[in-house]
């Protein structure tokens, strides 16, 4: 056990397993605290990482790592998970050269199961993985965490398709979804997992690919969510559990601003100043913005396309603003940004299309 301003938390699997479901919620609120007073300090994903910290729990509760694998898509959320398989000491040295890595990491943990980052690969890697397991030891569950952000990527959708004809996978798809990627989610599958019916949407929708679906609309209740993965290991077939979570959850300032602190250098905890981004002087992001900004002035035909990225790529004030131009926030979806820009129909005299994308993210 690990002692955080007397408030003891589980550093292993195993210690966590010990412990009495009822349990939990102080677990989670110990490492809740001990995750804003570290990540204030080192800079790193504090939004993303509140949002996932009960559910980490209920899944390394549940599961049993490494035997089951757990595959965290894109691994920018994995601190818990970080936490309760031994790595809190590596905490100080997040956001360092040769430091802890922000994402997760093979050669950190055997719990580790793929090196991660790129977004929308857990459901085609999980497929991959509960194929070989069926194999080797039919009982073995494979899990897959995945953001509503980043299952509307290209490959999550290939990959979704896939294991939802599979029917003989011991495959379970968390899907945490708290309604943002990095800025809100937009789009179709949004509109299926929002709103006042959103349970009976979304099973329908999964249930139509051919997975088994179970819902908690509090992501937070860590009960519910020990009872709700329990079911679905028990299957051996493909489950959905749906979670509702919130971004920043428990720290006010991260949830105050809907996407400032999904990943923030170093910042105060109680009024949130100094949160990302803090490089001096101009990037290429704030020299792009201002052109086009300015082109936008003069009365510009501008298709500005992002995919979930506005803050970073300083293009968030765009988002907002009245005019002729248009601006376009794509969800997830970079590879759909080229092919929407200039799509089919949109090619007209005069306009300039901006196609806004990290490159690594292509
Ligand atoms: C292919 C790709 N595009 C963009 C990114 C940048 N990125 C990292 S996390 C993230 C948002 C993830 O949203 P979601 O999956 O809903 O997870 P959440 O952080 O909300 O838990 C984005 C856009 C990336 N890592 N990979």
């Amino acid at each position: 056990m690990a002692n955080n301003a007397c408030k003891p938390f589980a550093t292993s699997p195993t210690e966590l397993k010990a412990l009495p479901v009822a349990a939990l919620a102080s677990q989670a609120d110990a490492i809740r605290h001990f995750l804003i007073e570290k990540i204030s300090a080192t800079g790193g994903h504090i939004g993303a990482n509140l949002s996932v910290v009960e559910m980490t729990l209920a899944i390394h509760y549940v599961f049993d790592s490494p035997r089951d694998k757990i595959i965290f898509d894109t691994g920018h959320q994995g601190y818990t998970h970080k936490l309760v398989t031994g790595r809190m000491p590596a905490f100080d040295s997040l956001n360092t050269y040769r430091g802890m890595s922000r994402f997760i990491a093979r050669e950190e943990s055997e719990h580790d199961t793929i090196d991660a980052s790129h977004a929308g690969t857990s459901i085609s890697l999980s497929s991959g993985i509960a194929s070989a397991l069926r194999s080797q030891d039919e009982t073995a569950s494979t899990v897959a965490v995945i953001g509503d952000g980043s299952l509307v990527e290209g490959m999550a959708f290939e990959a979704l398709n896939f294991a939802g004809s599979a029917q003989d996978l011991k495959l379970v798809l968390v899907l945490n979804d708290n309604e943002m990627a990095i800025a809100p989610s937009v789009g179709g599958v949004r509109n299926v997992t929002t709103g006042k019916d959103w349970q009976q949407k979304s099973r329908h929708f999964f249930e139509g690919l051919g997975y088994q679906y179970i819902a908690v609309a509090n992501g937070h209740d860590v009960e519910a969510v020990v009872k709700a993965l329990e079911a679905a290991k028990q299957l051996a077939r493909p489950c959905v559990v749906h979670l509702k979570t919130e971004k920043g959850r428990g720290l006010a300032c991260a949830a105050g601003h809907p996407y400032k602190l999904h990943f923030s250098m170093p910042f105060d905890p109680v009024t949130g100043q100094g949160a990302a981004p803090t490089v001096a002087g101009k990037t290429y992001a704030v020299v792009l913005a201002e052109k086009l900004e300015s082109l936008m002035q003069k009365d510009g035909d501008i298709d500005v396309i992002t995919p979930a990225t506005p803050y970073a790529s300083s293009l968030d004030k765009f988002f907002n603003l009245s005019g002729p131009s248009h601006r376009c926030g794509d969800g997830r979806a970079a590879c759909h940004g080229y092919g929407l820009w200039p799509g089919p129909g949109r090619e007209k005299a005069g306009c300039v299309h901006a196609n806004h994308i990290y490159a690594k993210s292509i």
